[in-house]
């Protein structure tokens, strides 16, 4: 009893924690919230002057490169392939949502126009073409949402006080001033929320590049923030500190992790949030930027059980694409991405709109739930027990009688049985089990 009560009040004083206090989102935040959530895939773009050397986009601080023979790349920019229309159009065909595009990495060239510097791909490339403002351009033309992913650690401005990465970038040092570089950042986040008004959201990073100081870095996020909100109040900030959301931003993020597990170890006591959007991110390989050795893709039924999974918790999937220099999509994605969007094609409704069901994760597989249907995904079809004609399906039910139970893909209807003592049976005759996932519609 004791514990319960403890661990009743440990939970309450988190919830208080989280996204609590001074801020207040206005009415048109909390619809792009909602509107966040309502599709629960978006791709995640981690494409800049990095690409130019295929080695990922961490090559300037891992290669221990000096910064301005790194930024002589820019002189041979120039991604012929890229096409903003045909991305977006991808991407919609998969299913998804929205976009989160690298603005701006850690290696400081920014892939919009900024008066901030000359070192961006407008002003700093023979391409000179705006990759942002091309790419807000065909989301708004294609109706997916443009969220912008902007380092708050930089690897070459001299008044970034510098952490615990990018020290051999050739800096001269001395001038590290973090009211100024505060401003620049202020310059260009101002810069991308009023050239490109159709950005949904701001996805930052880099912050857990102070985690170590012995006096704690004042980054000052909530007054950033409340600088953000102030230009556009809908504008959702996230911002990948792997701890409990701060003061003033709008959804919860996870990389590489399901919200409750931690084995990339990103996630250490982070708490999900049960009054934010939440969304995970994850690459197709196991590179964010675009990586020639990387060829450890994981297949596209595990990344669309990673999706229902994801649902199931209710939380986004923010999947991963590292563009080559040329601008195109290695195929392995681009094959991916169809795959993903055949399965969407039959299932998008299972996933999509669907929230936490309140039912507990099954061996079978888990389940995700809108205000008409449940839907059982059975994603681990060899946990069920078969009498070599019919997979066996039950779960612990206490549910309201039971309607329909029907094939998603299919629209067949299966016989079930809810038992005196509680239980759920649907019997899945062997050749309807399909590979990636069973998804199975309970009407109540
Ligand atoms: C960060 C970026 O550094 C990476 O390049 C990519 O953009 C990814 C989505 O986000 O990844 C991290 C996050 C945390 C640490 C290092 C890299 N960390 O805690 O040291």
């Amino acid at each position: 009893m004791m514990r319960r009560i403890l661990i009743l009040l440990l939970l309450s004083c988190s919830v208080l924690s989280v996204g609590a206090q001074g801020y207040v989102p206005t009415e048109s935040n909390l619809a792009a919230r909602k509107e966040f959530t309502q599709k629960r895939l978006g791709i995640f773009i981690h494409w800049g002057l990095y690409a130019s050397y295929a080695q990922g986009e961490w090559y300037l601080h891992l290669g221990e490169l000096n910064k301005d023979e790194y930024a002589k790349a820019a002189a041979s920019f120039n991604p012929v392939n890229f096409n903003a229309d045909e991305w977006v159009a991808a991407f919609k065909d998969a299913g998804a949502g929205y976009m989160t595009f690298t603005s701006r990495h850690h290696d400081g060239f920014s892939m919009f126009k900024t008066a901030t510097s000359t070192y961006n791909v407008v002003d700093g490339t023979p391409f000179g073409r705006d990759i942002v403002g091309e790419l807000e351009k065909a989301c708004k033309e294609g109706g997916i949402r443009l969220h912008l992913y902007y380092s708050v650690l930089d690897w070459i401005r001299e008044d970034y006080p510098i952490g615990e990465s990018g020290k051999k970038t050739g800096r001269k040092g001395g001038q590290e001033n973090y009211d100024s570089y505060f401003r620049f950042m202020e310059t260009q986040v101002k810069e991308l929320l009023t050239q490109y008004p159709y950005t949904g959201g701001l996805w930052f990073d880099g912050i857990w590049d102070h985690k170590r100081d012995q006096i704690p870095f004042d980054w000052r996020m909530p007054e950033f923030y409340r600088y953000i909100h102030a230009i556009k109040p809908d504008c959702l900030i996230g911002n990948n500190h792997h701890i409990t959301p701060f003061e003033g931003e709008d959804f919860q993020m996870f990389e590489r992790d399901l919200p409750g597990q931690n084995t990339a170890g990103y996630s250490e006591g982070q708490e999900m949030s049960t009054v934010m959007p939440v969304e995970m991110c994850q690459t197709m390989n196991k590179s964010w930027g675009y990586t020639v050795k990387d060829l450890n893709y994981k297949s596209t039924a595990d990344l669309v059980r990673l999706l229902v999974k994801a649902a199931s918790k209710g939380c986004n999937l923010l999947l991963n694409i590292g563009p080559q220099a040329d601008g195109s999509i290695p195929w392995q994605s681009a094959e991916r991405l169809k795959g993903i969007g055949a399965w969407m094609r039959t299932h998008a409704r299972s996933v999509d709109g669907t929230g936490i069901s309140g039912l507990p994760e099954q061996g079978w597989g888990v389940t995700t739930a809108n205000a008409e249907s449940l839907f059982l995904h059975v994603i681990a079809p060899e946990a069920l027990p078969t009498n070599g004609k019919e997979a066996i399906l039950t779960m612990g039910w206490d549910g309201p009688k039971v309607k329909t139970v029907k094939v998603v893909s299919t629209s067949v209807l299966l016989p079930c049985t809810v038992s005196k003592d509680g239980f759920l049976t649907v019997r899945i005759p062997q050749e309807m089990v399909e590979e990636i996932d069973t998804v199975l519609e309970v009407t109540r």
